[in-house]
């Protein structure tokens, strides 16, 4: 199979945790910029689906290798999960992820802090074919302060469950084996046979 792949996003850190994902099987993964391509794909769905859809099939159009599309986002169960499909765009309104953190610490006051991570890939082999989608969730909850300063996005505000520890804290390897990303990405993997 090609192992010639195009990951269609401009997110450096998503774009970290797929090389280190997919590189030991001998994946290639580029990027835009590998490509010099600037294109930032407008989100103009209502699903995760949608919008992993739009991204893959814009970039599959204008690019020799197979596309991944990674759609994410992160849902607090008390806010009706806010910021979900909203979470970059959200960060962005703020000012920047500091101030979005010390936003949804102030939406969160006396409120529960289930939340959790949702991650939709997108898969588009060649341009005519039918997309697949491959979907992950990690559950955990908001902190009452930022904790370290490992991944990005929201990171520094969430608290795994499934390894009780904080994503702000915990090494690459880690978050890349527990991560909704991770998860979708294992079932990309299944489908693969690799
Ligand atoms: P592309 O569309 O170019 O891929 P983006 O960052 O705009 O980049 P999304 O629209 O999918 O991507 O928004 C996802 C946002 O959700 C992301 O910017 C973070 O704010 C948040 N997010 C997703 N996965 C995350 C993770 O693993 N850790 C922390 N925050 C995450």
């Amino acid at each position: 199979m090609n192992k010639q792949i195009f990951l269609a996003t401009n997110n450096k850190g998503k774009l970290a945790e797929y090389r280190e994902i997919l590189a030991p099987m001998g994946f290639v993964i580029y990027s835009p910029k590998d490509l010099n391509i600037d294109l930032d794909v407008e989100e103009t769905g209502t699903t995760y689906r949608e919008n992993s859809f739009l991204k893959a099939n814009a970039f599959r159009k204008i690019v020799p290798f197979p596309v991944l599309s990674d759609d994410s986002g992160l849902e607090i169960d008390a806010l009706n999960n806010f910021p979900g499909l909203f979470s970059s765009r959200f960060a962005e309104s703020c000012g920047g992820y500091p101030q979005a953190y010390e936003e949804l610490f102030r939406r969160l006051e006396g409120k529960d802090r289930s939340a959790h991570f949702r991650c939709c890939i997108c898969y588009v082999e060649s341009p005519d074919a039918k997309p697949l989608y491959f979907e992950g969730i990690c559950p955990g909850r908001i902190l009452n302060a930022p904790s370290g300063d490992h991944g990005f996005g929201y990171d520094p505000i969430f608290h795994c469950d499934e390894i009780d520890q904080d994503f702000g804290l915990v090494d690459e390897a880690t978050k890349n084996k527990y991560s909704h990303r991770a998860k979708a990405l294992q079932k990309l993997k299944l489908f693969f046979a690799i």
